[in-house]
């Protein structure tokens, strides 16, 4: 019998919390292969398989090794899937640096940010994970960028978000960028408090403030 798509995304979601490299690749192929939106697909299954392993391991019932495996799992999905991503076309390409701010490797969300972002025809530049604010600045600066987006997971990291916002008011330069923040510990309230512009709780979020920022002066 056929699948429906969400039985699919279903079934995606638990071969990453099962840490099934295999059946990750088969039902990505085959969500292609149904005509399935590649977005949707990493959204409504691999990401959402990645959420509930986080769930598990907040419940000490995963564990650093099994998490990585789930990573590992969504990445053989995410390179079958990403090919398959429309990419819009845009007149204007406003330009985004994107890191995990220092101390912090954790770089699955930003990955798929970063790939959301592109899909929406922005410019991005990703610095990777474990980031000090200078560069963030720095690159910012250099590239000429309009947006700064900075991901933290841990809330020992998360301050230096607050200081890349002060070295953007130290290097006279604050007003020529936008700083978005985003990550497990952040929220709006964070954002607000640290003089970012703005805050998103996920992905498909995150496009839509990009958009906003990249159109307000
Ligand atoms: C996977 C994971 C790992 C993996 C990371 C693999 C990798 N390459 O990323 C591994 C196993 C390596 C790991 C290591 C560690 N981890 Co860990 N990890 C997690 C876990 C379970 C899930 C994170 C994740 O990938 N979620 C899925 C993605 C899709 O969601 P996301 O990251 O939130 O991203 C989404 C949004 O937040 C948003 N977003 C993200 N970034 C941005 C940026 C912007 C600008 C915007 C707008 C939006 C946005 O969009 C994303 C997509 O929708 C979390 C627990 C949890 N429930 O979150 C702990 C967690 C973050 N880890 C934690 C810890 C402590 C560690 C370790 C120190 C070791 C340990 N004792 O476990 C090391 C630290 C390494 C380091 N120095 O960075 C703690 C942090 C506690 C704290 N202080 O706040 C957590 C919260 C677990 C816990 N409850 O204790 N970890």
């Amino acid at each position: 019998m056929t699948k429906t798509k969400h039985e699919l995304y279903a079934l995606l979601s638990d071969a990453v919390v099962g840490m099934d490299e295999d059946t990750a690749a088969a039902l990505s192929r085959e969500a292609i292969g149904a005509g399935y939106d590649a977005y949707e697909t990493i959204e409504q299954g691999l990401a959402k398989g990645m959420e509930r392993a986080g769930k598990l391991f907040d419940e000490s019932e995963y564990f650093v090794p099994e998490l990585l495996m789930c990573a590992d799992a969504l990445n053989v999905g995410l390179d079958i899937l990403r090919p398959h991503i429309t990419t819009e076309e845009r007149s204007e390409k406003h330009r985004i640096v994107i890191g995990v701010i220092e101390g912090d490797t954790h770089d699955i969300g930003k990955n798929l940010v970063k790939l959301m972002l592109s899909a929406a025809g922005f410019d991005v530049i990703d610095l990777g994970r474990d980031v000090p604010p200078s560069v963030f600045v720095e690159r910012a600066i250099k590239e000429e960028a309009k947006i700064i987006m900075i991901s933290s997971l841990m809330t020992t990291t998360m301050d230096g978000m607050e200081e890349t916002v002060q070295l953007l008011h130290e290097k006279g330069v604050r007003e020529k960028f936008k700083v978005a923040v985003g990550g497990g510990p952040v929220s709006s309230g964070f954002a607000e408090k640290i003089g970012a512009d703005g805050y998103a709780s996920n992905a498909n979020q995150a496009v839509k403030l990009a958009n906003e920022l990249a159109q307000s002066k």
